[in-house]
C-alpha cells in the first residue's frame, strides 16, 4: 500500500472504472478508481492510499489502484481555460493572463523542470571548476550596461536604480574569489516590444581572472555548455521526451570576427551592410544559417565588437583600438550571450571613462578594485530565458519565462 499526495489532473470516466490522473511534483500518475468510488472534481489536491501494480500500457510501467481519498481541499470554480490536455490550446496572452493554473499543464511545467535542470548543470560545471557562488544587489546607485534602459527608483529620498546586470560585482569579487558566478534576476526598462526582450530576466553571469586572452572565456562558456546539455540528457529524460526535444551536440564552437561576419552574411545573402557596428537580429540568423551549413554547429562566437558599441569597461584591442577583446554567442540565430576581457588597470580605465565623458568621481567606489590591484579577467553574462526558449524551439522568449515582465505586464 502506497500513499501519495497530488492534484487531480483528469478523471476519464470508463465503463465500471475511472482513471485518474494525479498531478504529483514531476510526475501524472495514473490511477484507477472503482465505479462506485465518489470522486472530487479535478484540481481537487487528495491524499490517495493505494496498491501499487504493474501495468505495461501506463506511461510509468505501473498504475495505482485507489482503495482511499482523502479530499484536502477542492477548487472553488472551475477553471477557466482546459490545462489538462496535451497542450494548452489558446493564445499566448491567455497563457501569460492564466500563469498560475496553465504552468499547471504538464507540457508547461516541464519547460520550468528543464530551466531547472540547465541552472543546476551550469551550478555543477561552476563547482566542478572552482567558481565561487554570489549573491549581489539588485538596488544599485549605477547602471553598469550605459544606455537608457535602466529603471531608477526613489531609494529614501536618493536617486537608484535596478540592476542592469552584476558586471560591477562580480568583477570586484574577482579580487576576492578569482572566480566567482551568479544566477540571479537583472532588470532592463526595454521600451520596445519584441519577442526576444524581457524586464526583467535571469541572467547567468561568471568571472574569472588571471586569463590571457578572451579565448579562455570562450573555452569556459563551451565546456559549461557541453557539461549541461550532457547533464539535461541524463538527468532529465522525462521532460526531453515529453518535449519531444533533440537536444544539440557540441563539439567546438566556431568563431569568426564581427567585421568578417558582417561581410560574409552581405556578400552571401547579397545584403548591403546599413550598419558596421552592430547586429541587425536578421543578420545573426542568416550567419547561424551560413555557419550551420558549412560547420553543423548551431552555436557561433561573433568576436572583437566595435568599441562604440560595448560598454565602458571592456577592454580595447592592443591591435585595433577601436574594436574590443569582446564576444557575442550566437544559438539557433539568437544572441544568447555577450562577454569579454574587462580593463584591469586603473589609469586605463579612468582614460577610457573620461573618453567617452563619463563621471568619474560617481563610479569611485567601481574603481576601487583598479586602483589598489586586479589580475587580468573577463566573463560573461548569459539570458536564461533566451537559452531556454532556443533549447526548445520557441521563437518568444515569454514561453520560457515563468511569470513575464514586459511593457504590457506587470501580473500575475
Ligand atoms: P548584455 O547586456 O549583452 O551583457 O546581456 C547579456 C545577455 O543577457 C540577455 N539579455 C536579455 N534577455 C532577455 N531580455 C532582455 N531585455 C535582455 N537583454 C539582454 C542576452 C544577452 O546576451 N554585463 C554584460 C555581460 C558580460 O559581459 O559579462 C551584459 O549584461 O542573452
Amino acid at each position: 500500500m502506497k500513499t501519495i499526495y497530488g492534484s487531480i489532473y483528469k478523471i476519464r470516466k470508463m465503463k465500471g472504472f475511472s482513471f485518474v490522473l494525479l498531478r504529483t511534483k514531476r510526475e501524472v500518475v495514473q490511477c484507477v478508481a472503482s465505479g462506485e468510488m465518489e470522486l472530487p472534481p479535478e484540481e481537487s489536491c487528495v491524499e490517495i492510499t493505494a496498491s501499487v501494480v504493474a501495468e505495461k500500457r501506463s506511461k510509468s510501467g505501473y498504475e495505482l489502484h485507489i482503495k482511499e481519498i482523502k479530499v484536502l481541499s477542492v477548487p472553488y470554480e472551475a477553471s477557466p481555460i482546459v490545462i489538462n490536455q496535451k497542450i494548452v490550446d489558446t493564445s499566448m496572452e491567455n497563457l501569460m493572463d492564466y500563469r498560475p493554473i496553465t504552468l499547471r499543464n504538464e507540457k508547461q511545467r516541464a519547460i520550468f523542470k528543464l530551466q531547472e535542470g540547465i541552472c543546476r548543470g551550469f551550478r555543477e560545471f561552476f563547482y566542478n571548476n572552482d567558481f565561487t557562488e554570489i549573491h549581489t544587489p539588485k538596488i544599485v546607485k549605477s547602471g553598469a550596461e550605459g544606455g537608457a534602459n535602466i529603471f531608477s527608483l526613489n531609494y529614501f529620498g536618493q536617486e537608484a536604480y535596478l540592476a542592469q546586470s552584476p558586471q560591477f560585482y562580480k568583477q570586484m569579487m574577482v579580487g576576492v574569489f578569482e572566480r566567482v558566478f551568479e544566477i540571479g534576476p537583472v532588470f532592463r526598462a526595454e521600451k520596445h516590444d519584441t519577442s526576444r526582450h524581457l524586464n526583467e530576466y535571469t541572467s547567468v553571469d561568471f568571472e574569472m581572472g588571471y586569463i590571457n586572452s578572451i579565448e579562455e572565456i570562450m573555452e569556459m562558456e563551451t565546456a559549461m555548455l557541453k557539461y549541461t546539455l550532457i547533464y539535461l540528457s541524463e538527468q532529465y529524460k522525462k521532460e526531453i521526451e515529453l518535449l519531444n526535444l533533440t537536444l544539440p551536440v557540441i563539439e567546438t564552437i566556431p568563431a569568426i570576427p564581427f567585421r568578417n561576419a558582417k561581410q560574409k552574411v552581405a556578400e552571401a545573402y547579397h545584403r548591403p551592410v546599413k550598419d558596421w557596428e552592430d547586429f541587425e537580429p536578421e543578420e545573426e540568423k542568416l550567419l547561424y544559417e551560413l555557419i550551420y551549413r558549412e560547420t553543423g554547429s548551431e552555436f557561433v562566437f561573433v568576436t572583437h565588437y566595435p568599441s562604440a558599441k560595448r560598454p565602458f569597461y571592456a577592454m580595447d584591442r592592443k591591435e585595433n583600438p577601436k574594436e574590443t577583446e569582446s564576444f557575442d554567442l550566437l544559438f539557433r540565430g539568437l544572441e544568447i550571450t555577450t562577454g569579454g576581457q574587462r580593463i584591469h588597470n586603473y589609469q586605463e580605465q579612468v582614460a577610457k571613462m573620461k573618453m567617452r565623458n563619463m563621471n568619474v568621481k560617481s563610479f569611485e567606489s567601481y574603481l576601487m578594485m583598479h586602483k589598489h590591484g586586479m589580475p587580468p579577467h573577463g566573463g560573461l553574462g548569459l539570458g536564461l530565458e533566451r537559452f531556454t526558449s532556443k533549447l526548445l524551439g520557441y521563437e518568444n522568449v515569454r514561453f520560457a519565462t515563468l511569470f513575464p515582465r514586459d511593457i504590457h505586464r506587470l501580473v500575475p
